[in-house]
């Protein structure tokens, strides 16, 4: 085969594929792995930096609401033991957007929620997005005599 069959070859096959695509976009669909409006999908749990805590998040909206007001909850575990709530766990909470910063926030939100804690479960109340795009939800933990801090990204927004 000279070069110039092998081109045509390689155009055809390129527009089998896009009929293929065009034909069927239910069967590409299913192919993705479910994402959200906003390209990614929040994680079940994240562990902190120095995986000492495992944050799980118990409960989001889905998608988050945009310029609506909205509640997280999650509890946290023992990062060497996954299955061990830390009931004493202490929470500081920020989010924000990086806007590509490595470290450190470019804004937060304009909403000051709440927190509060029964029982090992952790509810955020007051939480608000007005901005479009990957926010991060910074979770500062103390338990156990120790401190580390997890970071969990949450897409903004859907309707
Ligand atoms: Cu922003």
């Amino acid at each position: 085969m000279g070069p110039h069959s092998s081109i045509k070859g390689a155009a055809v096959a390129a527009v089998l594929a896009l009929f293929a695509f065009a034909a069927f976009p239910a069967f590409s669909g299913m192919k993705m792995a479910m994402p959200t409006a906003q390209g990614f999908a929040v994680a079940k749990e994240v562990y902190s930096s120095d995986r000492l805590f495992l944050v799980k998040v118990i409960s989001i909206p889905k998608p988050i609401p945009f310029e609506k007001y909205f509640g997280v909850q999650f509890a946290i575990y023992d990062g060497h033991n996954p299955k061990r709530l830390l009931r004493d766990a202490k929470v500081t909470l920020f989010a924000g957007m990086r806007h590509g910063l490595k470290h450190g926030f470019a804004h937060g939100m304009e909403s000051s929620p709440k927190l509060s804690e029964n029982g090992g479960v952790f509810t955020v109340k007051g939480m608000y997005f007005h901005m479009m795009g990957p926010w991060t939800l910074k979770a500062t933990v103390r338990a156990d005599g120790k401190k580390d801090v997890a970071y969990l990204r949450l897409p903004c927004c859907g309707k």
